[in-house]
């Protein structure tokens, strides 16, 4: 790519004048950052042009992964060491007097996702490229990602991301390869040689403009894209008549409304609000991202090889956001090129996969017949097709067989249920860790699991290693490069090579030196944003991600309630000096989690201003977490805080990336955690509370009484009383809502429950990290089995066992 540094800059230079026709010295940092990415990106996507005529020739099978969520996060630097310029670009732009790191700094960090399914699917992305598999992403290009958190009077605030509003180095409109999609009308039938047809009239139409983004795959042989669609309308559509009467809005009014399908990420992670605005996007993903996999395959393969279609596609829906490519994908084969049912039907099932992200039944979604038969009247016969043919094999003798028909239907209560929809529609249905997937077969899609036990399969999640530690905590990677050569960066398990080292007091001290400067790396942060000093060798404890009642913040902070009120009571007691790290969003609309970010505030605010305490706590709550403050994040983490009640978190992927730094697990029998465990032993990790069967039994048998647990326990008491007895009266209102979901409404989550063992539990975490010799070997011990959790593992068994490349 360059073939030095002085060629860099020569490079460089010239590209100045021309994309912005001023020359470096005259631009700003922002200028300097997008040239810099708008070069690279062209350079990227010549190569995408390579890797692609590489996969036409070798007939390569694609890979579709649909998702309303990509949480990419920054990309240059990313790409830099994916191609292996990143030292030759940071020292011709030192020559230039200029810095890498302030330039990589200029970069929004797009949005475009929740949490963790979002952020998964970014990594799955990153693997593919490496791995060499045709792999595209099909997703929306919001112009809002998701909200920028404010915290303000101790509360989360909500505040538009405009991230596109400086334009993005990194996207290639394509208007040549637009999709129209189309939403409402009726259909009409018609008789005509002895064969039915569907005629779709009166409809809008809406064009879908894709944007492609490239995907860098490490090590830069192969580059794919990520198609990102756009809603723009058919043709300018501006109302004259209205305009000349100076009726501006109504003027405007269908282009604003098509506009607005791909004008905001829905931000609500934990219920579907039912918004027809949320159906007409994951339908119009699912319209333009089926148009186009199928005008590539006519190009390719020809317009009458149908047959051939599950060997050479494969689509994946990342939940059931996207599960309308069910019947989508029939509709264009029906209708389109006139294929019949049957036919249509086994390609569409033996084409599509499936994964399932969560078992909390709120955020399964739902949705009424009624809107999905307005907004999609020809897709709604077709699903509606699907379920009657679905009753028709249904076995009604066997026992239980009204119950059975009624979780597995696909139409049920004036509901389309899409989970149904994609298990029906798919060759393969996959959870996202051991036990989550035995969750997935015994419980919530039991019934189908007893009908086709062969299609249900585990995929326990991975992160991108390359992005979360080499990027990351680039001192670390060069570290175990030194140790144990660079193998690791293309074959994880390479990482167990370290263990040798654990005997080493040069090598833990290293590790304890990186660890201490990214500490001080967080530490200048914080200080910066939220004005609190922090010491660098107090224990980071962290906890970031989505907040949750299930995610439990509210036992993280129960804990800090209680060591403060210890050392109030006996100033001498012995606690090392903590740093409790939190940082997430909750959405709009969750009150709950709104007020525990509220109490995570008022705790901070009291105990940072204590001075009685000695400062031997400190509380931060790092507002607008991210994908790149995660980065800045787990380095430094001591304590990865993973305490959801068990059976709740699907898998968890922080975890992983806490792990591949260094940090040490304190958590639940839950999610990957599991797994976690299972590989360090249970010397290397903290675990307590219930397990999964336990929380089952306790909520079947309905015999846990919260009330009576905590009057039970006088420290507890005091905790819950400090919610509504003035304890917090300077800063604001007291926490009724958070007292009454424990007390009175029976502590669905069991952070009462869960309380007693999880401070044992982090007190041996704690003793274990003053014994500092010890406590580096169980890091260094997490670090060389995180291997398992790189996302190249991931996706190599996806591509192996469910998508056949
Ligand atoms: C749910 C919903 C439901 C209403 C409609 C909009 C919407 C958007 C996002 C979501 C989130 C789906 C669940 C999810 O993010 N699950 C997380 O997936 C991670 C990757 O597999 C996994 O590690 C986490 O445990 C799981 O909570």
């Amino acid at each position: 790519m360059f073939a030095g540094k002085e060629d860099f800059k020569k490079q460089y230079k010239a590209e100045f004048m021309e994309t912005i026709a001023r020359p470096f010295e005259e631009c700003t940092k922002r200028e300097k950052y997008e040239v810099l990415a708008k070069m690279i990106c062209s350079r990227a996507a010549k190569l995408h042009t390579e890797t692609k005529l590489g996969y036409d020739k070798r007939r390569a099978k694609r890979v579709y992964y649909f998702s309303m969520e990509f949480l990419l996060g920054r990309l240059l630097d990313n790409y830099l060491i994916n191609l292996g310029v990143e030292d030759t670009v940071r020292e011709g732009l030192a020559d230039l007097g200029e810095n890498l790191d302030e330039l990589l700094s200029m970069e929004p960090d797009p949005g475009l996702g929740n949490g963790g399914l979002g952020r998964l699917a970014a990594c799955f992305l990153d693997s593919m490229a490496f791995l060499g598999i045709a792999g595209f992403g099909m997703g929306a290009r919001y112009r809002f990602g998701l909200f920028k958190q404010k915290i303000r009077d101790n509360q989360q605030e909500e505040e538009p991301d405009p991230w596109l509003s400086n334009g993005y180095p990194w996207e290639i409109r394509r208007s040549d390869c637009a999709a129209e999609v189309h939403f409402g009308g009726s259909v009409n039938r018609r008789y005509e040689n002895g064969k039915i047809y569907f005629d779709h009239v009166g409809y809008q139409t809406v064009m879908a403009i894709p944007y492609d983004v490239p995907i860098v795959g490490y090590g830069g042989k192969n580059v794919n894209m990520l198609r990102l669609w756009q809603a723009e309308p058919a043709e300018e559509k501006i109302n004259l008549d209205a305009f000349c009467r100076g009726q501006y809005s109504e003027a405007f009014r269908e282009r604003d409304e098509i506009e607005a399908i791909t004008a905001i990420l829905y931000p609500d992670d934990s219920t579907l609000a039912g918004r027809e605005l949320r159906l007409k996007q994951e339908y119009f993903l699912v319209a333009a991202g089926i148009a186009s996999i199928i005008k590539n395959y006519k190009f390719t393969y020809g317009a009458d090889n149908w047959a051939k279609f599950p060997e050479k596609v494969a689509i994946h829906t990342n939940d059931t956001h996207p599960a309308l490519c069910v019947p989508e994908l029939i509709r264009v084969l029906l209708d389109q090129e006139h294929l019949e049912w049957d036919e249509a039907w086994e390609i569409t099932v033996k084409t599509m996969s499936f994964t399932n992200h969560t078992v909390m039944p709120e955020a399964l979604e739902r949705w009424p017949i009624d809107l999905m038969q307005r907004l999609l009247p020809r897709v709604y016969m077709i699903i509606e097709e699907i379920d009657r043919r679905y009753r028709e094999n249904f076995d009604h003798s066997q026992p239980d067989c009204q119950r059975k028909l009624q979780s597995t239907a696909i139409l049920w209560d004036g509901q389309v249920h899409m989970a149904n929809l994609s298990i029906i529609g798919s060759h393969s249905v996959n959870g996202v860790a051991a036990i989550h997937t035995e969750i997935l077969e015994h419980d919530v899609f039991k019934d189908f699991y007893q009908d086709m036990p062969q299609r249900f399969n585990n995929k326990t999640n991975g992160i991108s290693h390359r992005r979360f530690l080499l990027e990351a905590n680039p001192e670390l990677g060069r570290q175990i490069s030194m140790a144990i050569g660079n193998s690791w960066l293309f074959d994880t398990y390479q990482l167990k090579n370290l263990l040798r080292y654990k005997e080493d007091p040069d090598f833990l001290k290293t590790l304890r030196k990186i660890k201490y400067e990214n500490k001080c790396r967080l530490a200048w942060y914080i200080e910066r944003e939220n004005g609190i000093s922090i010491n660098p060798d107090s224990i980071f404890d962290v906890q970031v991600k989505r907040i949750h009642a299930y995610k439990r913040q509210l036992l993280n902070i129960f804990k800090v309630m209680y060591l403060y009120n210890k050392i109030k009571k006996d100033p001498d007691a012995e606690i090392p000096p903590c740093t409790f790290i939190f940082s997430g969003k909750a959405a709009q609309s969750y009150d709950f989690a709104k007020e525990v970010i509220r109490l995570i505030n008022t705790v901070a605010d009291v105990v940072n201003n204590d001075a009685s305490i000695g400062g031997k706590l400190k509380v931060v709550f790092l507002e607008n977490f991210s994908v790149s403050l995660g980065q800045l994040i787990y380095p430094a983490a001591d304590i990865s805080e993973q305490i959801s009640t068990a059976g709740k978190e699907a898998s968890g992927t922080g975890n992983m990336k806490f792990m591949f730094n260094g940090a040490v697990t304190l958590g639940t029998m839950d999610g990957a955690n599991v797994e976690i465990h299972e590989l360090v032993g249970k010397d290397n990790i903290f675990i307590f509370g219930l397990s999964s069967e336990q929380v089952e039994d306790y909520y079947r048998k309905n015999n846990y009484h919260s009330s009576q647990l905590c009057e039970e326990d006088p420290e507890l008491k005091e905790i819950t009383d400090q919610l509504i007895n003035g304890f917090f009266k300077d800063n604001g209102e007291e926490f009724w809502s958070i007292h009454d979901a424990l007390i009175r409404y029976n502590d669905e989550y069991f952070v009462l429950k869960d309380f007693r063992d999880y401070l044992r539990a982090w007190q041996e975490t704690v003793q274990a990290w003053q014994e500092t010799e010890r406590w580096t070997r169980i890091s260094l011990t997490n670090i060389a089995l995180a291997g398992h959790f790189s996302s190249d593992r991931t996706i190599s068994q996806y591509a192996e066992e469910i998508w056949h490349v």
